[in-house]
């Protein structure tokens, strides 16, 4: 495939591209000029295999999935497209000829942070994976012009600064505004009558230009290029001297205002919904854009509308997107003139749905007041929608009103986003099999006894391309020459990795190349945050969002129990430890910010107290993202997955530690219980309640903390040292909030599986110790990960969800 790389002319193009686009000799160019000049050329190599790949989708006429969601966790592109397109090596040579270094090259580029956490980076994977197997797919989103924030650490706490990732502008994106379509909020709707038949109209309203913005997501050597379709907003109505005259000035300020803010920036929180009118805006906007494109484009090729479900699947990511199902019924009703049974068939047959959480505070529910004002057309559709659903619901349980009120799309005075989501879909799926058995079991159990069929599990995957062929080159190289590179597209080869895992020399190179990773992670912890770590220490990394449930504290709660056993017991010794943290906070989440500033200031001390012997180390890093995350991985001895059980739907940080060869310390919780199925558990570190446990606590109303606190020393110790001093001499009571949570309810079960937690980390300490014993099990991770392959994830939904068929895409030059 790399025949068709034409270096020289490559770095041609380059030198044009500096002088076209700066105005300057290369040697004069700054390294952010020489990033654009790079991506540009780049860009050219890419731009015939996309025009080639829509030309074959066109012809062949395929069946697609539109992917829809708030989020898309890219990060950067230019190596990702480098890799995909099997030019890396070609181009580093390239730019070394003309004395650049491509990692220095790569790193001028800011992240694509277009998501919070797991759920939009999971839709990243998705798509470098639809892409590779030669699914015809679309991501639709936002182009936020804000990402999720940087964030900066002063004095120990988070402070949050704007994401300008656009300023230099985005090489890779192509702004498409023939493609733009218009987008309708508030006003009235108005009922005609012609011929028989009533309309309804929408008057009186604001709206603005919906404008897409491609991207391509290039598949792994094969030419297919697919589309992520971000949507800006722009004014419909500009300024124009008309308008003073005509009194309409103040409007157009109006619009020009509501265009500007629709897509300004990323709500930053995770697994958590603000309720905010501006987010439901941004929802039905890139909905109603990316609906009425995908509506006009299926025109384009088809002419019986009643073929959509056999050429179209909209994918919809959590409840975020799933006023898709209403926007759908008010196109094919009031655009296409279809009746409500037609519609609602063509509708049901076309959506569906992934719940990526049981978290109540996730699942999004607007208050009808907000909802029918913003969007009046779209209230009304889902009125009707509820109507019929509750009469079908109490056709089925007459007179059971617990049901109705557990399924209605509209209840006490709320549009349940969830259930629309259920009631207009004819697929929904959970991301573990732990959390889709919650689902039908628990959460969900109602619709699932009224539609069993309509229920499936997808387990999340992750893209080895990026997260190991690209982050870790050194282990991607060490197993290719060992079982050759298909496991590059196809990770279940992983598994002949398991014939070595007992021979010493092939243990020795893998613990080697760990080591060098762990020396590229302390050079950036060096650089970062300027504290020594010693790489020869065990690297422990928790590295994800910040949330109670996620448990950090109870991490750092037992940093501080070891702290106190190294001081206070003469006779107790481990193995030198760096526990690494990387995890942002919701801006308004003070509980989880706390958390950051008690994690930093156990590091203060700790790191400075000599008597230790750097024994402990405790580092958080900086604005934790996805160009950094990839360091992060290759170079972890140790995984920590350790939520609450029941509470994290899946993970797939856990997966990208694995396929790195990290063992899990974790509970069993959403895809460990699948990790340790493959792995085995001796190859895991498992403690902690069950999910079944956990939710049996609930029922009954919780635990006593108490309990724990007056008969466990040890934890009673920890908790003091939260509100004596130890740890904030000068303000003894900024942590306690944190006593208070722990002590008083602890919803999150962290001092009942303190010990049980202890005592998993003490048997790290000593698999560490047998090297032989711990290389084999480091191997094992890697062998067994093959599962874990978004690949593996996307072509479960492509055969049993979407049906969607494979192309091929030639380069006839
Ligand atoms: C999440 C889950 O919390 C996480 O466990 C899961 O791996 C991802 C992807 O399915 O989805 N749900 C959610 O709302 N966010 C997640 O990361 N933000």
């Amino acid at each position: 495939m790399l025949a068709d790389f034409d270096k020289e002319g490559f770095k041609k193009e380059v030198i044009t591209n500096v002088k076209t686009l700066f105005r300057k000799p290369i040697e004069e160019a700054t390294p952010q000029q020489v990033f654009q000049a790079v991506s540009y050329a780049v860009k050219d190599d890419i731009i015939d295999r996309w025009i080639a790949t829509h030309k074959e989708y066109e012809k062949k006429n395929v069946k697609t999935v539109y992917y829809l969601s708030m989020e898309f966790l890219m990060g950067r592109a230019l190596g990702n497209n480098l890799i995909n397109l099997t030019y890396y090596d070609a181009v580093k040579e390239a730019l070394d000829e003309l004395g650049f270094d491509l990692n220095f090259i790569e790193d001028q580029e800011p992240d694509a942070a277009l998501g919070n956490g797991g759920l939009g980076r999971l839709a990243a994977c998705f798509l470098d994976s639809l892409a590779t197997l030669g699914y015809p797919a679309y991501g639709c989103g936002i182009r936020y012009k804000y990402g999720m924030f940087k964030q900066g650490i002063k004095d120990g706490y988070q402070v949050e600064m704007p994401d300008d990732w656009l300023k230099d502008g985005n090489p890779f994106e192509v702004k498409r505004s023939e493609y733009a379509v218009e987008v309708k909020f508030g006003g009235y709707v108005r009922v005609e009558n012609k011929n028989g038949r009533n309309y309804f109209i929408q008057d009186g309203y604001q709206s603005v230009r919906a404008v897409p913005y491609d991207l391509p997501v290039i598949g792994y050597g094969n030419n297919v290029v697919n589309t992520l379709r971000i949507w800006d907003a722009e004014a419909i109505q500009e300024f124009c001297l008309d308008s003073f005259d005509k009194g309409e000035y103040e409007k157009a300020v109006e619009q020009q205002n509501l265009a500007k803010t629709i897509v300004e920036v990323l709500y930053p929180n995770d697994n958590h919904y603000a309720g905010k009118e501006l987010r439901l805006r941004q929802q039905y906007f890139f909905i109603s854009a990316s609906v009425q494109r995908a509506i006009l484009k299926f025109k384009e090729l088809n002419k019986d509308i009643h073929k959509l479900p056999e050429k179209v699947t909209f994918q919809m990511n959590d409840t975020h997107p799933t006023v898709a199902v209403a926007e759908l019924m008010r196109i094919l009703m009031d655009e296409e003139g279809l009746e409500w049974d037609d519609a609602w068939d063509i509708t049901t047959r076309t959506c569906a749905y992934t719940n990526h959480t049981i978290m109540a505070e996730a699942l999004e529910k607007w208050p009808i007041e907000l909802f029918s004002r913003l969007l009046p057309r779209i209230y009304q559709i889902v009125e009707e929608i509820n109507r019929r659903f509750v009469l079908k619901i109490q056709e089925m349980y007459p007179g059971n009103q617990d049901k109705v009120k557990n399924m209605a799309v509209l209840y006490d005075g709320q549009v349940k986003m969830a259930h629309l989501a259920i009631a207009g879909s004819y697929s929904v799926n959970g991301v573990a099999a732990l959390h889709t058995k919650i689902l039908e079991e628990r959460e969900l159990k109602d619709f699932y006894e009224m539609r069993p069929e309509q229920f499936n599990n997808k387990t999340n995957g992750i893209t080895q391309r990026r997260f190991l062929l690209h982050a870790n080159p050194l282990l991607a190289n060490w197993i290719t020459d060992k079982i050759g590179d298909e496991w590059i597209t196809n990770l279940s080869h992983l598994k002949k990795l398991k014939v070595y895992v007992n021979d010493e020399k092939c243990q020795h190179e893998f613990m080697n190349i760990k080591y060098q990773n762990k020396i590229r992670l302390a050079k950036y912890i060096k650089e970062h945050n300027n504290v020594d770590v010693d790489p020869r220490s065990i690297f422990d990394v928790q590295v994800k969002r910040l949330h109670e449930y996620k448990r950090q504290l109870l991490n750092i709660l037992h940093v501080m129990h070891l702290y106190n056993r190294l001081k206070t017991e003469p006779e107790f010794d481990m193995y030198p430890r760096t526990f690494i943290f990387g995890a942002k906070a919701s801006a308004g989440y003070k509980r989880a910010k706390l958390i950051i500033k008690l994690i930093n200031s156990v590091a203060d001390v700790v790191n400075n107290d000599a008597s230790i012997e750097g024994k402990i180390k405790v580092v958080f890093i900086e604005n934790y993202r996805v160009s950094n995350a990839e360091i992060i991985f290759a170079a972890a001895d140790v995984s920590e997955q350790i939520s609450t059980a029941s509470r994290e739907a899946s993970g797939t940080g856990n997966m990208k530690f694995m396929l790195n060869g990290a063992p899990t310390l974790g509970t069993m919780d959403g895809a460990n219980v699948e990790i340790v199925e493959e792995v085995g558990i001796e190859n895991a570190f498992i403690f902690g309640l069950s999910a079944e446990e956990v939710m049996k606590y609930e029922r009954e109303g919780g635990y006593n903390p108490m309990d724990i606190y007056n008969n466990n020393q040890a934890v009673r110790r920890v908790l003091t040292q939260l509100i004596d001093g130890t740890y904030a001499s000068d303000d003894p009571d900024r942590f306690r909030d944190l006593y208070d949570s722990l002590t008083k309810e602890d919803v999150y079960f962290i001092l009942k599986d303190f010990d049980s937690y202890a005592e998993a980390q003490q048997k790290v300490d000593k698999a560490y110790q047998d090297e032989k014993g711990w290389a084999k099990m480091a191997m094992l991770n890697t062998a067994c990960a093959g599962k874990f392959s978004s690949d593996r994830t996307i072509e479960e939904y492509a055969k049993e969800i979407w049906k969607l068929k494979k192309v091929k895409v030639s380069l006839d030059k």
